[in-house]
C-alpha cells in the first residue's frame, strides 16, 4: 500500500519533470512583457497604424522583449475608460486625451478649451517644452500614468447630416452635435453654440445615418477613415480645436522597467508620433477636395466670430478658475 503510494508519487514527480520541460520554452516565449494597447480608433486612422510602427520599433530596438498587442475599435476598453483601466493595472498603453486627463488634473481643461492651441507646430512646442514636462508630471502622479509622447490628431471641425447656413455660433442653435461622452467634450459642444449630445465614437456613424444626431465634430482624417462623409452633407470650417491626444503608459508597467527598456519604449512612442504627425498633416491638407468629389459642400465660417464667443465662454466658466496663474499667457507664447 505505502508502496505504492510512494511509487504513484515518484511517477507524477517524474511527469511533471518532463511536462516542464515540454512547457518551458513556451514559458520562456511568455516571458515576454505584455503590453496591451486599447484605442477606439479605427484601423484605417493614423492613431491606429501608429501602434504598428510603435511595436515595430520596440521588435527593432529591443527583439523579443515585449508583446505589444493591439486592440482597435474599442474593442477592449470602451472610449474614455482607458485611464482608469491602465490605473487599475488592466492594461497598458493607450492615447488619451486632454478631455480624460481633464477628470483627474482639472488644469489640463486648457488644453481642451477651444482656439488656445494654434497648430500642430505649437502643440509639439507646448508638449515636448517645459509646459508639457510640468503637466505630464501631475499626469503621472495624479493618474498613475506615464505620458510618453503627443498626438496631433487634427484639427475638430463641425460635419453636419444637413446643408445649413453657419457663419456664428448663434447658427449652431438647436443643432444636436454629437460629442464624446464627458462633461468636459458637452462643454466645448456648448461653447459652439450647439445643443451637445453624448455619444461614444462607434455610434457615431450609425447616428448620423439615422439621424438620432444632427451632426459630429472630428479632424477631417477621422472623418475620412470613419466615413462619417457617407453620411453627412456638410462640413463647416470651424477648426474649433487642434486636438492632441497622449501616448501613455501605466505607471505599473513603466516602473517594472529598467532605463533602457524606458528610453527604448520613449523612442518608439516618438517615432509612432512622427509618423502619425507627418502623415496627417499631409493628409489634413488635401482632404477638403476629397470631400467635395464625394458631394459634400464645405464651407468657411466667421472664425473670428467663434474664436470670439469659445474663447469668451471657457474664461468665464469654472474651468478658467484652475488653470494656474500664467499658464494661459505662457501657452500663447510658446512659438
Ligand atoms: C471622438 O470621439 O470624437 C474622438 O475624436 C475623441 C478623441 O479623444 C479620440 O478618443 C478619438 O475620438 C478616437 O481615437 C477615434 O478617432
Amino acid at each position: 500500500m505505502k508502496h505504492s503510494l510512494l511509487r504513484r508519487t515518484l511517477l507524477v514527480a517524474a511527469s511533471s519533470v518532463v511536462l516542464m520541460g515540454a512547457i518551458l520554452p513556451a514559458a520562456h516565449a511568455q516571458n515576454k512583457m505584455v503590453l496591451r494597447v486599447s484605442t477606439p480608433a479605427v484601423p484605417d486612422d493614423w492613431h491606429a497604424k501608429m501602434w504598428t510602427v510603435f511595436k515595430d520599433e520596440l521588435e527593432k530596438s529591443l527583439p523579443g522583449e515585449f508583446d505589444v498587442q493591439i486592440n482597435l475599435n474599442a474593442s477592449l476598453f470602451k472610449q474614455g475608460t482607458e485611464p482608469a483601466a491602465m490605473a487599475r493595472g488592466n492594461l497598458e498603453l493607450s492615447s488619451i486625451s486632454a478631455f480624460d486627463i481633464a477628470k483627474l488634473v482639472p488644469e489640463f481643461s486648457i488644453f481642451t478649451a477651444g482656439y488656445v492651441i494654434r497648430d500642430p507646430e505649437h502643440q509639439q512646442k507646448v508638449f515636448n517644452g517645459p509646459i508639457g514636462a510640468e503637466m505630464f508630471k501631475s499626469v503621472a502622479e495624479k493618474m498613475d500614468v506615464t505620458p510618453l509622447s503627443t498626438i496631433y490628431l487634427g484639427t475638430r471641425q463641425v460635419n453636419l447630416r444637413e446643408v445649413r447656413s453657419v457663419k456664428t455660433p448663434a447658427d449652431l442653435k438647436g443643432v444636436k452635435l454629437r460629442m464624446p461622452g464627458s462633461k468636459e467634450w458637452l462643454f466645448l459642444g456648448d461653447a459652439l453654440g450647439a445643443t451637445p449630445t453624448p455619444l461614444a465614437f462607434g455610434e457615431v456613424y450609425l447616428g448620423l445615418k439615422t439621424g438620432t444626431i444632427d451632426g459630429q465634430d472630428n479632424p477631417l482624417p477621422t472623418v475620412r477613415a470613419a466615413k462619417f462623409y457617407e453620411v453627412t452633407k456638410q462640413i463647416v470650417m470651424t477648426s474649433h480645436l487642434v486636438d492632441g491626444i497622449f501616448i501613455a503608459i501605466s505607471n505599473k508597467a513603466w516602473n517594472s522597467m529598467n532605463a533602457t527598456q524606458k528610453q527604448k519604449m520613449t523612442a518608439a512612442a516618438q517615432a509612432a508620433s512622427s509618423y502619425n504627425n507627418e502623415n496627417r498633416i499631409k493628409e489634413e491638407s488635401q482632404l477638403v477636395e476629397f470631400f467635395r468629389q464625394q458631394g459634400l459642400q464645405v464651407t468657411t465660417p466667421d472664425v473670428d466670430a467663434f474664436r470670439k464667443s469659445v474663447q469668451a465662454t471657457y474664461l468665464n466658466s469654472d474651468y478658467a478658475k484652475v488653470w494656474p496663474k500664467g499658464l494661459l499667457e505662457r501657452v500663447n507664447q510658446t512659438k
